[in-house]
């Protein structure tokens, strides 16, 4: 199932499914343990002839029936943790200095994309508003997640992310890309009506489409 997982676009793609492995496993070896302990309790609890329900106080050797399934759950969760910390630390703590910044602006229902202009800063007069996400190929880009009205999502599979995006809120984060193309945004977030309607495209171009791109803003 896992060779179902989309194309790796971002450099942290990678691990972000590394750990997506981590869990699958854990998850999956879970629920067949606890089908077959399910069945077996089932079938091996069955009535007796002459054999009487008895009631356990749950002391002695009985409350391991429970002590041990925490602690199991409790290293599996240490296991996940450490898994997943190192990848949790590169993508959302160090956000590294930006080849392009864009802000992005989610809302009922159309994601606003907004680059600085010749001043390249962003959030002055001369900025330049988009309705596609475009990035040059293998730079860093950091953006600023904004939400206008609700709750929304940013989502792009192919690069692992997906980030709320909160009302009254900024968020900063970033990604970078490995291949041109064009690769599906979403909202992941149901928002109102148009929910399933707010699309967007993220279009990785070479350096000189993206020039071109944005001076055609
Ligand atoms: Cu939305």
């Amino acid at each position: 199932m896992l060779h179902y997982l989309p194309f790796q676009l971002s450099s942290f793609a990678g691990d972000i499914d590394q750990v997506i492995r981590v869990i699958y496993y854990i998850v999956g070896t879970w629920f067949v343990a606890a089908e077959v302990i399910l069945f077996w309790l089932i079938f091996g609890s069955r009535s007796k002839p002459g054999v009487r329900a008895a009631w356990l106080p749950g002391t002695g050797r009985a409350k391991w029936a429970v002590l041990a399934p925490v602690c199991a759950v409790l290293a599996c969760d240490l296991i996940i943790e450490k898994a997943s910390s190192p990848t949790w630390e590169y993508v959302k703590l160090d956000i590294p200095h930006p080849d392009v910044e864009v802000k992005i602006e989610a809302r009922q229902f159309a994601w606003i994309f907004t680059y600085p202009g010749k001043d390249g800063i962003l959030g002055t007069e001369d900025d330049l508003v988009a309705k596609e996400l475009h990035v040059p190929v293998n730079k860093k880009v950091v953006f600023h997640l904004e939400a206008a009205d609700v709750l929304h999502n940013f989502y792009v599979k192919d690069l692992r992310l997906k980030q709320d995006a909160v009302p009254g809120r900024s968020i900063k984060g970033w990604f970078d890309t490995n291949t041109e193309g064009t690769y599906e945004i979403a909202c992941a977030e149901i928002c109102g009506k148009g929910h399933t309607l707010m699309g967007s495209k993220l279009v990785v171009d070479s350096n000189e489409a993206y020039q071109s791109f944005l001076a055609a803003l």
